[in-house]
């Protein structure tokens, strides 16, 4: 009993230092120390760019270790962005907003959200043009990053095994205690955007996720 004891003990600060991982586009590099700072402490592009779709509905995957966070997703189109301000602004001056803005998710564990790069309406967008996602999250300890260097492909769609659509559905809640939600509570622009079917899937996601989080608990 004491030495099951001293071993959740210790568990609890590890968990909480973990603060959040970028799990889906690949993250350039982890390291929670450093996480508070740009691009959590990485500051060269990734050698190898992970293929993210060009236009369309694309999962995004964090891992959150706080009870509840704000998350937003920003984009830069730079080659090597080195600041906040290549991700609000194009090389060629155009401005836009972001990716995903901020919302409160809840609960520990996976979290997804649908994102359409599309949808911000980048001029000269175009296969084989880069990218890089920064993900800031806030757990209550002060802001976070994580960065993932992308490539934007045409037609492509992310590894069957990474799709919110996936991870939402009931078979999901028997993996684990980890739960999924798909963008994020309150989240005015996803109702606005061009594609209003896919905000229509967003909310239905985030229902079955309290669903499935509600069921968690109870098994508990
Ligand atoms: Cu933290």
């Amino acid at each position: 009993m004491k030495v099951l004891s001293l071993v959740a003990a210790a568990a609890l600060p590890l968990l909480a230092s973990a603060h959040f991982t970028l799990d889906y586009p690949y993250t350039r590099g982890f390291d929670e120390d450093l996480e508070p700072q740009f691009c959590g402490g990485f500051n060269t592009p990734s050698s190898s760019r992970t293929p993210y779709p060009l236009s369309g509905s694309a999962p995004l995957l964090i891992d959150s270790h706080h009870p509840t966070a704000d998350v937003a997703v920003l984009i830069s189109f730079d080659q090597n962005p080195t600041n906040f301000s290549a991700f609000n602004q194009t090389s060629e001056g155009q401005g836009y907003g972001l990716l995903k803005p901020f919302g409160r998710i809840n609960g520990q564990g996976e979290f997804c959200f649908n994102v359409d790069i599309a949808s911000l309406g980048i001029n000269g967008l175009q296969n084989g043009s880069v990218a890089t996602i920064q993900v800031e999250f806030n757990g209550g300890d002060g802001a976070l990053f994580q960065c993932s260097d992308i490539v934007l492909v045409s037609n492509y769609s992310a590894p069957s095994n990474i799709t919110c659509s996936n991870a939402t559905s009931s078979a999901s809640a028997s993996s684990g205690p980890s739960q999924t939600a798909s963008g994020s509570m309150g989240n005015p622009s996803q109702t606005g955007s061009p594609n209003s079917g896919a905000g229509r899937v967003v909310v239905g996601a985030v229902v079955g996720a309290v669903a499935a989080a509600a069921g968690v608990a109870l098994a508990l």
